[in-house]
């Protein structure tokens, strides 16, 4: 193997601080005693770099001379979180490092503050995408993450008065120390024009013509396998103007409209759009969209596979992942790829890409279904327009040849929908193009077979597949919870990291009562870690004698955040009517974390109800030490990190039938968080894991609650029936948490009461009846304490390594390269 030189890795202490040393001088041009924290973090971050510098550029090699088949992921958002501990972790470096630091002077945990998370998704899904990279590094299996370097990740959140004020997230501002631009590598990306026929050598041919273009410069990241010496790559791709489109300005004399021109073509990698559902229709994401996914397959085409690679061979040596719809303008890119430019026929081209791309579906709700206007994607892109129609009249052509001419049948199926304007259906292109399509919990796959897709399951019933989401061990359990991990390695062995199924052996000292006390030790040590950690960021503490009760998922109405509140308004309710006495409710701490979208009004106006609640209810002396509320400003990775191993009550409380999956409940049960929770998503298959002794149940189910629209839901009927509801409702209206303003929540109660799309009032009795069971169960420390024990023997299914190992199985047919 001919590799670059390589930097030593400093095996040793001495070694580490050589060449932190070095850094600090050769790259940061500062000496140690004139160098601040981000000077010395960025120094710490370079040493890091050079140690897995070697590995990376092996795997780069070994991956290219063994052709083996690579997983490339095409995913819009990559929510990674904070860098410095994972990759220390990964190489094995952590006590070097901080024992090395520590004799600079320097404290690792003021290193840690000072980085900033690249916060370069929404959610789940952009969170889902970075613990999938994370399992394919630590199994060794050749993997490409392809996505957008966004200038500006999702908002800071911060509250004024109690409402959501977004500031932006200027992410790249102290440096960027885990990124390698590529500017040798860039791609050129084109847009807008037309298309023409031309003869060639008696074929007619089609070409685009484009009209305007951009430079995608890749800036890769290293992705380290947990201890196997592996690096796998993030491309996030930056837009640039091109110099080509710059001159052409330029040389008609118009300077300023020549740099104007360069502001907007940079335009596209410039922010994270911050709505996780109801996509838009925004010209610019689209931009956004083609831009990244066709630097992709370019690059991976061009600079990935050996010159003179046979292209129909392609369906051997890659699988493109598509995350949701987002990437989905990718099919008819490389079908646009192999039969404009590299000349190769159509049906031979649409054999290799049916074969070359797999869709997993993240949603339920009919509006978050990404649909894209005729107009703006013709206009955007016209050839791709084209072949989506060629693609769409050949499938409809079978459908007819499998169906008859069922008209109702091929308007429904048609990737071209009708109204209310004429829109290509991402999801449909990516269902007919994919090899595969999955959900992502079993409930949710269930669902698309037999609502959202089922058409197109009848025909192509081998196609759909689930593969239930997971999570990373390595960053939320071993690194958010290392007083845990050092109980679970102490019993179990060190092997768990890698192999989270052995946590099973953790049910038989859930039956240790010396086990369980400490288990319980370490759950009150993180009430006070992140006690400490609020104190210092947003000057509010817990009670570590508090039930922790943690609801954190982004703001939406189908998640249900006021079926929360109004459990929190009904106990204090109780408590200041005298129905009951403080000294007699089990002390709780509710915390919230969530986002809205900047767009979406209700959402907004519930994160104001949550914030006005808990000024009563935490300024109430009639409730302290009974009641707190908690909900900290700008929810992240990095704040979940400290959040979720504190947590004793996982909020999971979607309405049935919405929630895809859920993630965050698989972490916080992995922490030994009980669940409270409904039938949705991942739920289902956490509670037939646990056990339902060890997991609350409430609400409807899934085809209970079509009974209830069937019947016609009115959702005052509970209201009315209901004194408790009732009480909690009014004591909203009447303006009691806005100072008198009865208007001010006006919406969201008569929303509730008039509405109530997500069934919140049919739900409440049932979830008021299970809070009362949580409080009794609490009661019982020791019991409540096994039960917990019992959560995390009993979820090793939910790591993200063996979602990666369904997914080589079921639809990448790849493998570790070993
Ligand atoms: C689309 C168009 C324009 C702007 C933004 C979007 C968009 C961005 C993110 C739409 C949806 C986005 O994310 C949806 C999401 O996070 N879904 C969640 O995916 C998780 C991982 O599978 C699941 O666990 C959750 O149940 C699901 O809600």
């Amino acid at each position: 193997l001919a590799l670059a030189p390589v930097i030593a890795p400093p095996a040793s202490v001495d070694g580490f601080v050589k060449q932190f040393l070095a850094n600090l001088n050769f790259d940061q041009g500062v000496s140690l005693s004139a160098s601040d924290a981000n000077d010395q973090y960025l120094a710490l971050a370079g040493t890091v770099r050079d140690y897995l510098m070697a590995r990376w550029l092996e795997d780069q090699t070994r991956q290219r001379e063994q052709q083996a088949k690579t997983v490339c992921y095409l995913s819009a958002e990559y929510l990674l979180g904070k860098q410095l501990d994972n990759n220390l972790l990964a190489a094995r470096l952590g006590e070097i490092a901080t024992e090395a630091l520590a004799q600079c002077g320097i404290s690792m945990d003021d290193m840690r503050e000072v980085e900033v998370e690249p916060g370069l998704g929404n959610g789940g899904l952009g969170r889902l995408a970075a613990c999938f990279i994370d399992s394919l590094a630590t199994m060794s299996v050749p993997t490409i993450g392809y996505g957008i370097r966004y200038e500006y990740g999702i908002f800071r959140q911060t509250f004024v008065d109690g409402e959501q004020v977004e500031q932006p997230d200027a992410w790249l501002q102290m440096g960027s120390p885990w990124e390698f631009p590529h500017p040798e590598a860039a791609q050129t990306i084109s847009f807008g024009g037309r298309t023409e026929t031309y003869d060639d050598k008696g074929v007619t041919r089609t070409r685009w013509i484009p009209d305007w273009n951009v430079l995608a410069v890749p800036y890769n990241m290293m992705v380290p396998g947990y201890h196997n010496g592996r690096v796998n790559t993030l491309r996030l791709w930056r837009a640039v103007a091109t110099n080509a489109f710059d001159l052409r300005i330029f040389n008609s004399g118009d300077y300023e409209e020549s740099v104007r021109a360069q502001t907007f073509a940079e335009n596209i990698s410039k922010v994270l759009y911050p709505e996780d559902s109801t996509p838009q229709g925004k010209e610019l994401r689209l931009q956004q969209q083609y831009f990244f996914v066709a630097a992709s397959i370019n690059d991976f085409l061009d600079n990935v596979l050996l010159e003179g690679f046979d292209l129909n061979n392609l369906p051997d040596r890659v699988i493109f992942q598509l995350n949701d719809t987002h990437p989905v303008i990718a099919v008819p890119e490389l079908m646009r790829v192999l039969v404009d430019e590299r000349g190769m026929e159509w049906e031979d081209a649409w054999a290799i890409t049916q074969k070359c791309f797999a869709y997993t579906c993240h949603t339920l709700l009919p509006e978050a279904l990404e649909v894209w206007s005729v107009d703006l994607l013709g206009r955007l892109l016209p050839r791709h327009l084209e072949i989506i129609y060629r693609i769409n009249d050949e499938f409809l052509d079978e459908v007819r040849e499998r169906f008859g001419d069922d008209m109702m049948r091929i308007r429904n199926m048609s990737i071209i929908g009708e109204h209310p304007y004429r829109s290509v259906r991402m999801a449909y292109l990516a269902t007919v193009a994919g090899a595969k399509v999955n959900g992502v919990a079993e409930l949710h796959s269930q669902l698309l077979r037999d609502k959202v897709l089922h058409e197109f399951a009848e025909m192509y019933p081998d196609k759909f597949t689930n593969v239930t989401n997971g999570v990373t061990p390595r960053r939320f359990i071993r690194l958010a919870n290392p007083s845990l991990a050092s109980l679970i390695t102490e019993a179990l062995g060190a092997g768990w990291t890698v192999d989270l199924e052995r946590l099973r052996g953790l049910e038989a000292l859930a039956e240790d009562p010396e086990f369980r006390e400490r288990f319980a030790a370490v759950k009150a040590a993180n009430k006070r870690h992140l006690s400490d950690v609020l104190q210092r960021r947003d000057g509010v503490t817990i009670d570590d004698s508090h039930l922790l009760d943690v609801m954190v998922k982004r703001l939406h109405e189908y998640k249900r955040q006021t079926l929360k509140v109004l459990h929190i308004v009904t106990e204090y309710e109780r408590i200041i009517s005298g129905t009951v006495a403080a000294a007699d409710i089990q002390p709780r701490t509710f915390i919230f974390g969530a986002k809205a979208a900047p767009g979406y009004a209700m959402a907004k106006r519930i994160i104001h109800l949550i914030n006005s609640v808990a000024s009563v209810v935490n300024n109430d002396p009639r409730v302290e030490g009974s009641l707190k509320v908690v909900f900290p400003p700008n929810y992240n990775v990095t704040l979940a990190e400290s959040i979720i191993p504190a947590a004793d009550l996982s909020e999971q409380i979607s309405l049935a039938g919405k929630e895809a999956s859920g993630t965050g409940n698989m972490k916080l049960a992995l922490n030994g968080a009980l669940t409270i929770g409904t039938d949705d998503g991942a739920n289902v298959e956490i509670r037939q894991l646990v056990g339902d002794d060890n997991f609350f149940l409430f609400g409807m189910t899934e085809p209970e609650v079509e009974a209830l629209w069937a019947k016609g839901y009115k959702p005052a009927d509970f209201y009315q029936a209901d004194p408790q509801l009732r009480a909690a409702m009014d004591l909203i209206a009447s303006g009691e948490f806005s100072g008198g303003d009865r208007t001010v929540f006006e919406p969201i109660v008569s929303n509730l009461l008039y509405d109530d799309r997500f069934m919140v009032l049919a739900d409440y009795a049932s979830y008021i009846e299970a809070q009362a069971q949580v409080d009794l169960a609490y009661a019982d420390q020791d019991a409540w304490t096994r039960s917990a024990i019992l959560n995390i023997a009993r979820c090793g299914f939910f790591s993200s390594d063996r979602s990666m190992r369904d997914y080589l199985d079921r639809i990448w047919h790849a493998r570790p390269l070993l």
